[in-house]
């Protein structure tokens, strides 16, 4: 009987680590903070580069793989080819990245010299607010730029 309980309660702590992250969202501090940024073309911090994030036509689902487009350009218009780029972010609110490691390659469609770069492997696990994270080496020099993605309720 003793060791029946044990396993018991084993059950219902693994049950509510799991159910961590999604019980956040029911309540109201899952609401995505007044007046976030949600521009996706941006100077990165440091000025050095513009950025624009450019998501596919169709609206983004929860759990579904997608290839976004990152087009990287100088201040003054010119495309910036040769740069790595790291992917980095996840949702402020509940402490937890992304659920895959996207990559960032130079776009197979526009070519190398294009400074169009493709984001391959987004995914989302929960409608809220994401922030993504981009880490440009480049030889224009290493800037870091933040966007802000708010997935409606109606995502999932
Ligand atoms: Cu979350």
């Amino acid at each position: 009987m003793t060791k029946w309980f044990g396993w018991l309660a084993i059950a219902v702590v693994a049950l509510s680590l799991q159910a961590g992250c999604s019980s956040h969202g029911d309540e109201g501090n899952g609401a995505p903070p007044p007046g976030l940024d949600l521009s996706t073309t941006k100077t990165s911090t440091g000025g050095k580069y513009v950025v624009d994030l450019r998501r596919p036509g169709q609206p983004t689902r929860v759990n579904k793989l997608e290839s976004w487009q990152i087009v990287v350009r100088t201040p003054a218009g010119a495309p910036v080819p040769g740069a790595s780029i790291r992917f980095g972010g996840g949702m402020p609110q509940h402490d937890h990245g992304f659920p895959t490691q996207p990559r960032v390659v130079p776009d197979p469609a526009s070519g190398a010299a294009s400074g169009d770069y493709q984001l391959q492997g987004m995914k989302f696990s929960m409608p809220g607010w994401w922030v993504i994270r981009l880490d440009i080496d480049a030889p224009g020099g290493t800037d870091d730029i933040t966007f802000n993605v708010v997935l409606p309720p109606s995502a999932s």
